[in-house]
């Protein structure tokens, strides 16, 4: 096998796309099909404000290279979820990294503002990713707003969207179908959401980030060995294995044909959280009753 630009030896051969290439025609094109990923979904402009959520892991710091290497306006949100050593070494290397850049992080420790991933686990039944998945999204949303960011930029990779996406599917989980899109427009109280990595696949944004020297944390939440989400990506693994391809064609063809249908299923009402002003479902928003929670467990 050749890459397909210059004939050198190919580091990667990418079957859903039929190409093979080598190290350097691999980053040129990374960036460009990044570039053609925000164009063809109508991610942002350069006029735009992009916060990437970053946790230090190899997608969001790859993501936020990518971004700055293509001359958008792209900084940094790390929010420090309290777990543990983990979320340490994670911050210090996404505060290393936007060194590297020159670029300016905006950190947010959970632990001060309600409490940490393992507290909020206690205090409630639910699973840790779970909660965590809700603080996320509300803080991602506040806190690019209060900075003045119209679009938050989130690394999920095919690996991740097509999982979910499979996972829904098995379930029938109908309301789903209808909310996931690369691009989620800015509504009421909420700014732009995209992923500009939804089609890239776990290994080629590895090897993009591993090819540009970025550090990042390798080790993964310890959290994540009960995620589901592991299952089904491994069992599309092995689809992928047997049919190369199938993990790009499964999530472009939700987008194209399933999507469109469902849609209209999402209409959400929305009220504003009277303590904190939110967007919320309820009264008092899931966050601000969590924080009632946890202070009712302090006293
Ligand atoms: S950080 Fe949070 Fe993940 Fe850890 S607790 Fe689960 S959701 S696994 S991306
Ligand atoms: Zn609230």
């Amino acid at each position: 096998m050749k890459c397909r630009i210059c004939g050198k030896k190919p580091i990667i051969y990418m079957p859903q796309h039929r190409l093979a290439l080598c190290r350097e025609d691999f980053i040129s094109w990374f960036e460009r099909y990044t570039e053609r990923t925000i164009k063809d979904f109508r991610m942002f402009t350069n006029e735009d404000r992009v916060l990437v959520t970053v946790s230090g892991g190899k997608d969001s710091l790859a993501l936020w290279h990518v971004l700055r290497k293509l001359g958008y306006n792209a900084d940094g949100f790390y929010l420090h979820l309290g777990i543990g050593e983990y979320s340490e070494r994670s911050r210090r290397k996404v505060e290393e990294f936007a060194e590297r850049l020159g670029a300016k992080v905006i950190v947010v420790d959970l632990m001060e503002e309600l409490a940490g991933i393992p507290e909020l686990k206690k205090a409630t039944s639910r699973e840790a990713c779970s909660v965590c998945g809700l603080v996320k999204r509300y803080n991602f949303n506040r806190v690019a707003k209060e900075y003045g960011y119209n679009v938050v930029a989130t690394g999920h990779n095919l690996d991740d969207e097509a999982s979910s996406l499979l996972a829904n599917v098995i379930n029938w989980n109908v309301k789903y179908l209808g909310r996931k899109y690369p691009v989620l427009e800015e509504e009421e109280g909420f700014v732009r959401k995209v992923k500009p990595f939804c089609k890239f696949t776990e290994k080629e944004t590895a090897l993009y980030a591993l090819l540009n020297g970025i550090e990042f944390v390798e080790e993964e939440c310890p959290y994540s060995e009960d995620a589901s989400s592991i299952f089904y990506k491994e069992t599309l693994n092995r689809i992928e294995e047997k049919f190369p391809g199938t993990k790009l064609r499964f999530y472009l063809e939700y987008l194209r044909k399933v999507y469109p249908r469902f849609r209209e299923v999402e209409e959400r009402e929305l009220q504003r959280c009277k303590v904190c002003g939110e967007p919320s479902p309820s009264e008092v928003c899931p966050v601000c009753r969590l924080k009632e929670r946890v202070a009712e467990r302090k006293a």
